[in-house]
């Protein structure tokens, strides 16, 4: 068939490994012409980067004891023949867990314990001080070792009163959320805060990621989790119980981590699990069926969905279905449907995010690579008037045309100070845009926003401190596109005037569109108003709590500059870059013409056999021309890259 999430998975990285191939090749042969200046680098580089980086993250979303890990097991880990992720009656998993493969890693559970919680840092921040988490190495060719070292994401520790309030998991405002207290007076609190598994399952090396949560309770789960991975997952599946239906703390958790905005559904998967709970030997399969389809109809009613896109299945049964091979009982799982829409979703939307970031990365590519073949092609045109202005001239002219290009060779290499003095106004302005978008514009903003929210009696302001730090950010971002547009203008000018000067064919690149950065803050934004729209607004009268969720923002917000801030330096350097092959290829040619004269002068080449010989060089360029075209549209055109996801079938024929 085909179809199935291990599958289409395979056959993305198919694709990026062809992709990566193909970039290496054309990288070389740019070396070899001569075509590869520092914007093209650093272009490939990216384009190179990008598809090695590319990880797709999919989140298991849902209460207590829906079945989330029961799911992974079943569709990720059936090869190992047993169950991987603990996922049986009274062996849950207490801290959220993520699926990875890092080839720089053994293969190992990494743990970091819930009392780093006490410390400011955000999650992004541990996961750059390995030494702060607790290593337990995995041997993965023994499923039984791995399936008890992953044992370990369901501990637990019993704490004060005090202390559970300290780490995040008790608030006297909300009762009823807080965890049930012993009759010793202690809580129960998860012992881990997160933990990473890091296993070379072929998935996982592939790149994909796995995001496994507990209950996502109001009380005990990171701000993080709901503000930046939970967003951030390329697919996010939100599992309900046939037997429970939808209860008010699934319809919590439902409101506050998955309602998106329209037309971004198809990440959204929603599952009725534990299906077998209704099968019942005293029923006909047909009014088993009708009672399966009732539920997903009343099911998908209260969260607002289509029927069709709750998708009912048996986890259990599923993977026990692989387990033992068992064709029938797959079957009646009806998990195979469930892999195919997780297929769909996931894949199609990475994909489609990639084709168009490479598709884009890839024409620039093109021109900044064919910029370098037009200069030359321009030098040739220029020698050869020059040359077939000497047919029928005597010595002395030639001799007096030598001097002339000597002549200007030498103002060209004082005009070299000039072009400096373009460099440096450029640079100045540019400094302007750095700055806007630099790490220090970020953290004064982060610290005005936990002063606002730390004022007492937030809880009704806390929209609007988040409106004006927002306004303030898109603010300046917007002055940040007024700058580069103003950079724009100038670079346009002087490139004006240095082409009208020197016959040069530069052209400004058009300044990067920071919109799509907005819109980013848009989002981050929204997601930050939803969290504390719904219950949490009451935690932020602990300090503690508004500054985890600051320091939450602030590591998302980082992203999204950093990724803003590459931009403009890959449009300075485009600019620079190009200046800098229009000269050396003018010196080249100077170098080139006084050759040519040379040999003429010393009657070793006939003049038309030198017209002769560059038209040689003309074709040839038109030759490189043509393979450069060719080598950057075979990039984009891998099999299986323009192929609909949903029909691998198509793609064999
Ligand atoms: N009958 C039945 N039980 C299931 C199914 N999926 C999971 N369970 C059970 O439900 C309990 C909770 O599952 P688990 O995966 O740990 O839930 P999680 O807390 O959402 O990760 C375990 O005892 C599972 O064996 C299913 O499809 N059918
Ligand atoms: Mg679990």
């Amino acid at each position: 068939m085909g179809t199935s999430f291990n599958e289409q998975f395979d056959q993305h990285g198919t694709w990026r490994r062809e992709f990566a191939l193909r970039l290496k090749l054309l990288s070389e042969w740019l070396r070899d012409h001569e075509l590869l200046d520092a914007a093209v680098e650093e272009r490939l580089r990216r384009l190179e980067t990008q598809m090695r980086s590319d990880k797709v993250m999919v989140a298991f979303v849902a209460e207590f004891s829906r079945g989330k890990s029961e799911l992974i097991n079943a569709i990720f880990f059936a090869g190992y023949k047993r169950r991987i992720m603990p996922a049986s009656a009274g062996r849950t998993t207490m801290c959220p867990t993520e699926l990875g493969y890092d080839a720089d890693v053994p293969p190992c559970l990494r743990l970091l314990p819930i009392e780093t919680r006490l410390q400011p840092q955000a999650l992004m921040e541990w996961r750059g001080a390995p030494e702060k988490w607790t290593r337990v190495d995995l041997d993965v060719n023994d499923p039984a070792q791995l399936a008890q070292a992953l044992e370990k994401v369901a501990e637990v520790r019993h704490v004060t009163k005090d202390e559970a309030k300290a780490l995040g998991f008790w608030h006297d405002d909300v009762p009823e959320d807080n965890p049930m207290m012993r009759s010793d007076g202690l809580i129960e609190v998860p012992r881990w805060r997160h933990a990473l598994i890091n296993i070379a399952h072929p998935l996982l090396k592939q790149g994909l990621v796995i995001l496994d949560t507990p209950g996502l309770n109001a009380i005990g789960a990171e701000p993080e989790l709901t503000v930046n991975l939970i967003p951030q997952a390329h697919a996010v599946v939100f599992i309900l119980a046939a037997d429970t239906g939808v209860t008010k703390s699934d319809l919590a958790i439902w409101r506050e981590h998955l309602v998106t905005e329209a037309g971004n559904t198809d990440a959204r998967l929603v599952v009725l699990n534990k299906i077998d709970t209704m099968w019942d030997s005293l029923s006909t399969p047909a009014q088993v069926q009708a009672q399966i389809e009732r539920q997903r109809a009343t099911s998908a009613e209260i969260l607002g969905l289509p029927q069709e896109q709750v998708i009912p299945v048996s986890a259990q049964k599923g993977l026990v279905a692989k387990v033992n091979d068992d064709a029938q009982l797959l079957q009646a799982s009806q998990l195979p449907v469930l892999e195919r829409a997780l297929s769909l979703g996931v894949m199609g939307q990475r994909q489609k995010i990639l084709r168009s970031a490479v598709a884009g990365g890839i024409s620039e590519l093109r021109v900044e690579a064919g910029r370098a073949i037009n200069i030359r092609r321009r030098d040739l045109a220029e020698q050869t008037i020059e040359l077939k202005g000497l047919r029928g001239k005597n010595i002395s002219v030639i001799k007096h045309m030598r001097t002339r290009i000597e002549q200007e060779q030498t103002d060209f290499d004082v005009s070299g100070a000039k072009i400096h003095a373009v460099r440096s106004v450029h640079l100045k302005l540019l400094r302007e845009v750095f700055n806007l978008l630099g790490t220090s514009t970020l953290k004064v903003e982060m610290t005005e926003l936990t002063d606002a929210l730390r004022q007492p009696g937030i809880k009704l302001g806390v929209r609007k401190a988040y409106g004006l730090t927002f306004d303030r950010l898109r603010e300046g971002l917007r002055k940040a596109q007024r700058t580069s547009a103003e950079i724009h203008s100038m670079l346009g000018g002087t490139f004006r005037q240095l082409n009208a000067e020197y016959g040069f064919s530069l052209q400004a690149p058009k300044e990067p569109d920071l919109a799509g950065y907005e819109r980013d803050l848009d989002l981050v934004e929204r997601s930050h108003n939803q969290y504390l729209g719904v219950s949490n607004v009451l935690r932020l009268a602990q300090p503690e709590f508004a500054d985890r969720l600051v320091r939450a923002l602030a590591t998302r917000l980082r992203v999204i500059y950093e990724s803003a801030l590459g931009e403009v330096e890959l449009w300075n350097k485009s600019a620079a870059a190009q200046l800098d092959a229009q000269l050396r290829e003018r010196r080249r040619n100077f170098g080139r013409r006084i050759e040519a004269i040379e040999r003429i002068q010393q009657a070793a080449t006939g003049l038309d056999d030198r017209i002769v010989e560059i038209q040689g060089h003309e074709s040839a360029l038109n030759q490189l021309d043509a393979k450069l075209t060719e080598l950057t549209a075979h990039l984009t055109s891998i099999p299986g890259a323009d192929a609909p996801v949903a029909e691998p079938v198509l793609q064999r024929a």
